[in-house]
């Protein structure tokens, strides 16, 4: 795949893969997500439309909250820092999609492998603790999310995309009006001035150029949230059917999912190694990682890996292992979590959708001991 860094926004990047200019859309190869904190060189990028203008003054972006709500607010970047609460969490984001062009027939949309994901230190405000100042009314039950960046003709009329999640999920501490990314402030790409972070459900929630939430009194409709956008069939459908007709439900909180980030993808060990050692992360939307199992035999045995703790929720966890390796030869790595709530990864793709959605199947990496390179 092109990995390239030529293109001026992703000039600061190290090594992803592009998946489209326009919009620019660009993954992590697996293995440059080694890090227990994603460095924002390492960070993947997904664009539905063209880039905003760059602020200004980022200090003076400005965000309004309406709709279902007593008193409508309009906040600053300076008045969110000294009017709430400043936290900081280190936490997933990962594309909807991810995993996506592992499904059989093609799905439409960017070809992920496992690299639309990444885990940032994201620090800012609840949104909870805003739309507690707002006032929310009963009639509360939908949010609607707004950004400053243009669709893909250029076009400020229709928002690129704007989605919207229950406003339980709105409520949750973890929630945030993010500003800050690894400790500087939030990236122009990735959002900045402020984005808002929505962990554990699909990336397309964590709205990116803020500029409007809209509490809304049923489900929002904007562009993401109607026809087969970001919807799954409630029961599964043959591969490649169409699904009209089929009852959807709204792709939530993401699928357990588990990556190798060390070794690579193609290492050649020389001959003679006995032992690899295997490192990678794990995840699992709003639930936990509970277990990692690793096989170099194509699933006939597998060994636990050790997990380390997350530090916080939504965090996800690192771990690592020593395989043994039982002569040269050809191998391929697997890494399979299970969550808290007892479900595991496919060992091939399964619930196939025509979007592609939520395709966890397991992260395979081939290796060689003794075969040359
Ligand atoms: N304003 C805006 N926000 C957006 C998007 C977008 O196109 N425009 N893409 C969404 C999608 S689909 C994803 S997966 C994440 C990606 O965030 P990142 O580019 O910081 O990795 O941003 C989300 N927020
Ligand atoms: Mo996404």
């Amino acid at each position: 795949m092109d990995r390239r860094d030529d293109i001026p926004e992703l000039k600061a990047k190290d090594g992803l893969s592009l998946l489209g200019r326009i919009p620019l859309v660009a993954e992590t190869p697996e293995e440059k997500l080694d890090d227990a904190t994603t460095p924002v060189s390492r960070f993947f990028v997904r664009n539905n439309g063209l880039l905003p203008e760059v602020p200004e003054a980022p200090e003076r972006w400005s965000l309004t909250i309406d709709g279902e709500i007593e008193r409508p607010l309009r906040l600053t970047v300076e008045e969110l820092k000294r009017r709430f609460r400043v936290k900081t969490f280190r936490m997933v984001l990962e594309c909807g999609g991810n995993g996506r062009s592992f499904l059989v027939p093609p799905a439409e949309g960017n070809p992920w492998t496992h690299g639309g994901v990444g885990c940032a230190e994201w620090t800012g405000v609840s949104l909870s603790d805003v739309l507690r100042e707002a006032g929310l009314k009963s009639s509360a039950v939908y949010t609607a999310h707004y950004g400053a960046d243009p669709d893909k003709s250029g076009s400020r009329d229709t928002p690129s995309i704007s989605r919207g999640m229950r406003i339980e999920k709105a409520l949750e501490e973890h929630t945030l009006l993010a500003f800050a990314m690894n400790g500087e402030p939030l990236p122009f790409l990735h959002g900045g001035p402020v984005r808002l972070v929505v962990p554990g459900w699909p990336g397309s929630l964590s709205q990116k150029w803020l500029t409007r939430i809209w509490i809304r009194d049923r489900e929002h409709d904007g562009p993401g949230m109607t026809g087969l956008s970001y919807r799954l069939p409630v029961k599964p459908v043959q591969p490649g059917a169409s699904l009209e007709g089929v009852p959807l439900r709204i792709l939530e909180s993401m699928p357990v999912r588990s990556i190798v980030t060390a070794p690579a993808d193609g290492t050649a060990f020389p001959a003679g190694t006995r032992s690899i050692a295997v490192r990678g992360a794990a995840w699992a939307g709003d639930d936990t990682v509970v277990s990692v199992a690793l096989s170099l035999d194509r699933g006939a045995t597998w060994t636990d890996a050790m997990l380390e703790p997350p530090r916080n929720r939504y965090d996800w966890t690192r771990w690592s292992a020593t395989l043994p390796v039982p002569a040269n030869g050809p191998y391929e790595i697997w890494a399979r979590a299970t969550d808290s709530t007892g479900r595991s990864q496919p060992l091939e793709p399964d619930n196939w959708n025509p979007n592609g959605y939520g395709c966890n199947a397991v992260h395979r990496v081939a290796i060689t001991v003794g075969l040359g390179a």
